[in-house]
């Protein structure tokens, strides 16, 4: 089968060989309470010390873990397609970004981050958005307005999740989908495959195990994303 436009949605799973903890695994908690009770607006509002402590010690995490073969697979996949290639992640981690810099660098490729970044800030008075390499206070002041505060540039329940128009477009015009490592519980992201399907496209899931969703992809594989994902693009 011959493909051209190619839209790869990734998720917690393909981190998960690299060190970075699922969210929905069994250690899907953290410090007693639910994920979706700490990464909300009204939680940060409620109890802005408790978010960045939780996003802070995952920022300071980031420099202990590498990419793995999954996320160099995508890079290599992305430098040698001619098609369009759009790579989403809802991973707020770097490792794709690295990935990509390190062994093809100025390669034409685009990535989004649909949940945000963890090594960036927003103002929560301008919506700026800058890099934020180290921790984040409770009030932190922000550098671009004096009555705005610093919050974690982290797309929270209830938000509006980034690029949304972009992505669409891309999954209108794809012929492939490969969703990698999410469990399909988070939506938009778990209705992208629907779209996909009504573009007329081949949909592909990797995962360790069959996801929420599995049903609505035409093929799945099941494995570790490093087993799986670098011989999948190999065989396009
Ligand atoms: C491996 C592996 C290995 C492990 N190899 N695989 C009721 C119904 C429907 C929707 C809603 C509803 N009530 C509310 C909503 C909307 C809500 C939502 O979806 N809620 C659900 C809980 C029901 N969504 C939102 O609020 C979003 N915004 C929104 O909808 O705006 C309105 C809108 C309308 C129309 C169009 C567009 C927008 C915002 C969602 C924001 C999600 N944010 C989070 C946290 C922030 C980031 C962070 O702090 O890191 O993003 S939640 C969390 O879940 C994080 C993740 O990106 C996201 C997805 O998780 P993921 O990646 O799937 O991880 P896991 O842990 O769930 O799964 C890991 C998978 O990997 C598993 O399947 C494993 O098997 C697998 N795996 N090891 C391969 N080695």
């Amino acid at each position: 089968m011959t493909h051209r436009n190619i839209v790869v949605l990734t998720g917690a799973g393909i981190s998960a060989e690299s060190g970075v903890p699922t969210f929905r695994g069994a250690d899907g908690l953290w410090e007693g309470h639910r994920f979706e009770d700490v990464a909300t607006p009204e939680a940060f509002a409620r109890d802005p010390e408790l978010v960045q402590r939780f996003y802070n010690l995952r920022r300071a995490a980031l420099s202990t873990v590498q990419p793995n073969a999954a996320h160099h697979a995508l890079a290599e996949l992305a430098a040698r397609w001619e098609g369009d290639f759009l790579l989403v992640t809802q991973n707020v981690d770097d490792l794709h970004d690295r990935a990509h810099a390190d062994p093809l660098p100025g390669m034409g490729f685009e990535l989004i981050h649909m949940h945000g970044e963890l090594l960036k800030g927003r103002c929560t008075r301008t919506g700026l958005v800058s890099d934020w390499p180290g921790d984040m206070a409770a009030h932190e002041p922000s550098p671009d307005h004096p009555d705005g505060w610093m919050r974690p540039h982290i797309v929270w329940f209830g938000e509006m999740p980034l690029h949304m128009d972009r992505i669409e477009r891309a999954l209108a015009a794809c012929d492939l989908f490969v969703s990698i490592g999410t469990s399909g519980a988070v939506y938009p992201a778990a209705g992208f495959v629907d779209l996909a399907r009504r573009a007329g496209a081949r949909t592909v899931e990797i995962n360790l195990e069959p996801s929420l969703g599995a049903g609505l992809f035409d093929e799945g594989l099941y494995g570790p994303a490093t087993e799986v994902v670098p011989g999948f693009f190999a065989a396009l």
